[in-house]
C-alpha cells in the first residue's frame, strides 16, 4: 500500500530553487533544510550554493570562541538577546569541531530556541563534524552562507571544544570574539591556543566574581607586547556578566566599530577572499579524493606492483603509471 506523506509534512519535496526562496524569505523549515543539505554534502549543495550566491555577502559573521566553561553559550544567548533590542535578525551556528554528530547538541539547541520563541529574527542551530572528508572546515562555510542568504544581519558563529580546529572555525568570522573568565587560567590557555592572534575583541566574563580586573590587566599586558602596525585595529578587552545580561550594550557597539574598520580599511574583503579561497580548495580537494579514491582498483596496479616487487620498476615511477592510467581512464 502506497505511504502518503501529509501535505505539508518533513518530507514534501520542494525544488531547490523553492528553498532558497522559502529560506530567504525567512522560514525556518527551508533554512533548516538547507543546512541539513551541507551536513549531508547532498548533491543538490551545488545548485544550492548558486542559488545563493547573488545573496551573499551583506551579514556580519562573527566568531565567538574560548575555553569551555567560559560562558560561550551563556553569552550567545545574551549577545542575541542585546542584538534583537537593537533591531538586528540574527542567526547562530553552534560548532563542535571535535566530535561526530550529537542529539545532544540539538536538544541545547530547542532549550535554547525556547528562549527566542515566536521570534522569526533568531536561528539557532548545531552542526558537528559528521566525519566527513573536509569536515566543519568545509561545512561552516557553506552553513554562514545559507544563513547570509536568509537575510540575517549578524551570524554569530559559537565554537564548542577546544583545539586548533576550534581556533580555525573562529578565524572564518569576519570579527572574532575571544571569551575569558577568571579562575581558568586564561592567561596562559590564551596564549598558547595562539587566541592573541585571532581575537578582534576581548570579552572577559563573569565580572560579577573575583578576578575579572585580574585577568583584563594580564591580557593588556600580553597584547601590548604584540607588534602592532600603523592604523591597525587596536583590539578592546570587554568586561560583561552574560548571566546577569550586564555589558552585552557595550560588545554590541564594538561589534558595529569594527565591522566599520574593517569595511573603510579594506580588510573585509581581504579576510573573505582568504575564506573564499580556502573555502573553494576544499571543496576541490574533497571533489579530488572522491575522484580519484578508486585508484588502488585501477587494473594496471597488479601489474605495476608485480614489476616493482621484481626491482623492474622503482615505486615512483609505478606510482606516476598508475596516476596516468586512472587519469586516462577519467577521460
Ligand atoms: N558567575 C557567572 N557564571 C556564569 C556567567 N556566565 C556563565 N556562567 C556559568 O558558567 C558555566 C558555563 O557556562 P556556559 O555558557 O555553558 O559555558 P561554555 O562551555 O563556554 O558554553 C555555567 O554554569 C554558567 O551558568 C557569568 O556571567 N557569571
Ligand atoms: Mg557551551
Amino acid at each position: 500500500m502506497p505511504h502518503h506523506e501529509p501535505v505539508g509534512g518533513r518530507r514534501r519535496t520542494a525544488s531547490v530553487p523553492d528553498l532558497v526562496a522559502a529560506a530567504r524569505d525567512g522560514q525556518v523549515r527551508a533554512i533548516a533544510r538547507l543546512i541539513s543539505f551541507v551536513e549531508d554534502e547532498s548533491p543538490l549543495l551545488r545548485e544550492v550554493m548558486a542559488a545563493l550566491a547573488p545573496h551573499t555577502g551583506r551579514a556580519q559573521v562573527v566568531g565567538l570562541t574560548g575555553s569551555p566553561g567560559v560562558g560561550k553559550s551563556t553569552t550567545t544567548n545574551a549577545l542575541v538577546a542585546e542584538l534583537r533590542r537593537a533591531g538586528r535578525r540574527v542567526g547562530v551556528l553552534a560548532v563542535d569541531p571535535s566530535s561526530p554528530f550529537s542529539g545532544g547538541a540539538l536538544l541545547g539547541d530547542r532549550i535554547r530556541m525556547q528562549d527566542h520563541a515566536d521570534d522569526d529574527g533568531v536561528y539557532i542551530r548545531s552542526m558537528a563534524s559528521r566525519g566527513h572528508l573536509g569536515g566543519l572546515s568545509w561545512s561552516t562555510p557553506q552553513a554562514i552562507r545559507v544563513l547570509d542568504a536568509a537575510g540575517f544581519d549578524v551570524v554569530l558563529v559559537e565554537t564548542v571544544g577546544v583545539g586548533q580546529s576550534e581556533v580555525e572555525i573562529a578565524a572564518q568570522a569576519d570579527s572574532t570574539i575571544v571569551l575569558l573568565a577568571p579562575g581558568m587560567g586564561d592567561g596562559i590557555q590564551a596564549a598558547k591556543a595562539g587566541i592573541l592572534e585571532i581575537g578582534d575583541l576581548y570579552v572577559v566574563n563573569k565580572a560579577d566574581r573575583d578576578g575579572a580586573d585580574q585577568v583584563r590587566r594580564d591580557l593588556r599586558g600580553m597584547l601590548s607586547l604584540a607588534e602592532r602596525r600603523d592604523g591597525a585595529w587596536r583590539q578592546p578587552i570587554l568586561k560583561i556578566s552574560a548571566a546577569r545580561a550586564e555589558g552585552l550594550d557595550e560588545v554590541v557597539v564594538e561589534l558595529g566599530r569594527h565591522h566599520d574598520f574593517l569595511r573603510e580599511s579594506g580588510e573585509l574583503l581581504r579576510r573573505r577572499t582568504r575564506r573564499a579561497r580556502q573555502e573553494v580548495e576544499a571543496i576541490a580537494v574533497a571533489e579530488l579524493r572522491r575522484r580519484w579514491a578508486d585508484v588502488g582498483r585501477h587494473g594496471a596496479l597488479e601489474g605495476l606492483a608485480t614489476d616493482v616487487a621484481g626491482g623492474a620498476l622503482d615505486p615512483y615511477r609505478a606510482a606516476d603509471a598508475l596516476l596516468a592510467a586512472h587519469a586516462g581512464a577519467e577521460g
